[in-house]
């Protein structure tokens, strides 16, 4: 079994299938075909399907529509609706979380289900989807048996998580290290090879669930660092000092290395992935639930800033700069910026703001406007939530002329506040206790 599939992956004649055309999904099937394998790219999304045929992306990340273009012109890469058999599948469909803070493994359960009609002796699956632990010998495994075929004697299995950074995603894929995690040794063997034609970087080899906890681990180690600095802004506040200054003195430290504040942690990942190991041993994840709880809490903070600005903040006009989960994607999901936003209207406040990557984007949002200049007319204040690069090179003193009220909050610290102090606006920046 092993040999066979090894030989095809040798001489190019696999046949790669990849479910699910996301983020990660579209990069890795694309980055296949490139190197010269044959790939099936398969989304349920008809209008996907359709985007990508035209020569069009549905998704913002640099170099990517160059990628995908190039692999569907040379032939090697097919995007489809439906699943076919093939020697190789990989799922690489969303893991979102429901209202409880559980995981919804429906996508991959039905991504699994697609699989088994097609599910042939010597294939190899591998689950790239973030997952709880054991997901893959507890859910995946008996799904795929009822094929009849036996996991490890019949087919290999395998977890091989994405660890790639939106914004670098395509860097990141052939030089990062990769985990590859098998239900056999022969099973993580094979994949090794599979992944070797475009991965540069160290490939490790181990078992599912250990591979399964290194993704969450690496995702949840961020997201207590970033809590701990959420945290240490607050008691900047309180105590009167710049946390900026502070961290940046603490991390010269040669074992300390702590991350930037900011108006909270969002993203499909990091904000996501600690809620399944709070899932599944409560007892035991007690620091990585309390951090959690810190990085949802940011948001709150930021209006308490901004109530200490505007003593009643009903009916006040604020213009927003950036609702993205980050700076230069296009990516909303469990975006603190929305958040705010959200508080802001409950409280009476009139929200217009401006995202550059998001214009035309995100219908639902009301408040989002297409021109720059028309959110600041009339306004009481700038809040910047998002450091997009554009806002760098903002002109303050084009703007002030535009404000009722020259206040800005930068709760990223990137503008240059000595120019907008200059243009004669009132600046407070989050995490800056100082008089
Ligand atoms: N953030 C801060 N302060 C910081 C760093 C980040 O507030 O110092 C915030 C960001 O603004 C954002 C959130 O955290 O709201 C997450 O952003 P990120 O850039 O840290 O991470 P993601 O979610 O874009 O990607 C992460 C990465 N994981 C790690 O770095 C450990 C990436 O490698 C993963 O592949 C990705 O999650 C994923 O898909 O799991």
């Amino acid at each position: 079994m092993k040999r066979s599939l090894l030989n095809k992956i040798k001489n190019k004649s696999v046949h790669i299938t990849v479910l699910g055309l996301g983020y990660i999904g579209l990069p890795t099937p694309s980055t296949f075909a490139n190197q010269g394998l044959r790939v099936t790219g398969v989304d349920v999304n008809s209008e996907v399907v359709k985007t990508l045929n035209s020569g069009e992306i549905h998704i913002e990340e640099p170099g990517l529509k160059t990628v995908v273009q190039a692999a569907i012109r040379s032939g090697n890469l097919q995007v489809k609706t439906n699943l076919e058999p093939s020697d190789v599948f990989i799922i690489a469909v969303p893991t979102p979380i429901t209202a409880k803070k559980t995981a919804d493994l429906s996508y991959i359960e039905a991504a699994v289900e697609s699989i088994i009609p097609h599910l042939k002796q010597s294939n190899l699956v591998i689950l790239e989807s973030t997952s709880p632990p054991r997901t893959t010998i507890d859910i995946i495994r008996p799904q795929l048996e009822q094929s009849g075929l036996k996991a490890g004697e019949d087919f290999l299995l395998a977890y091989s998580p994405e660890r790639v950074l939106p914004g670098k995603i395509l860097y990141e894929l052939v030089h990062n290290s990769r985990v590859i995690g098998g239900i056999t040794p022969a099973s993580a063997e094979v994949g090794r090879e599979l992944y070797r034609s475009f991965v540069e970087g160290e490939i490790i080899l181990t078992d599912t669930t250990t591979a399964e906890i290194v993704k969450l681990m690496e995702n949840t180690y961020r997201d207590i660092n970033i809590a701990a600095a959420n945290e240490f802004s607050r008691l900047a506040e309180k105590f009167g000092v710049n946390v900026w200054e502070a961290i940046d003195i603490a991390n010269r430290h040669p074992r300390v290395d702590i991350l930037q504040p900011g108006p909270g942690v969002g993203g499909h990942c990091i904000s996501v992935d600690p809620w399944f190991f709070v899932e599944q041993a409560s007892d035991e994840a007690k620091l990585i639930k309390q951090a959690r709880l810190v990085n949802d809490e940011q948001p709150d903070f930021v209006v308490k800033l901004l109530q200490d600005e505007f003593e009643d903040l009903k009916g006040k006009k604020l213009s927003v700069l950036g609702i993205t989960y980050k700076p230069d994607v296009d990516d909303i999901r469990e975006s603190p910026a929305v958040e705010v936003v959200k508080r802001l209207h409950d409280m009476g406040v009139e929200v217009k703001a401006f995202d550059p990557y998001v214009i035309g984007k995100a219908d639902d949002l009301n408040y989002l406007e297409e021109d720059l200049q028309e959110i600041f007319v009339g306004s009481d204040g700038i809040l910047l939530l998002v450091d997009h690069h554009q806002f760098e090179t903002l002109d303050p003193e084009e703007i002030f002329p535009l404000l009722k009220h020259p206040f800005i909050l930068d709760t990223r610290n990137v503008l240059d506040h000595q120019a907008w102090l200059n243009a004669g606006f009132e600046m407070k920046i989050l995490g800056d206790g100082r008089d």
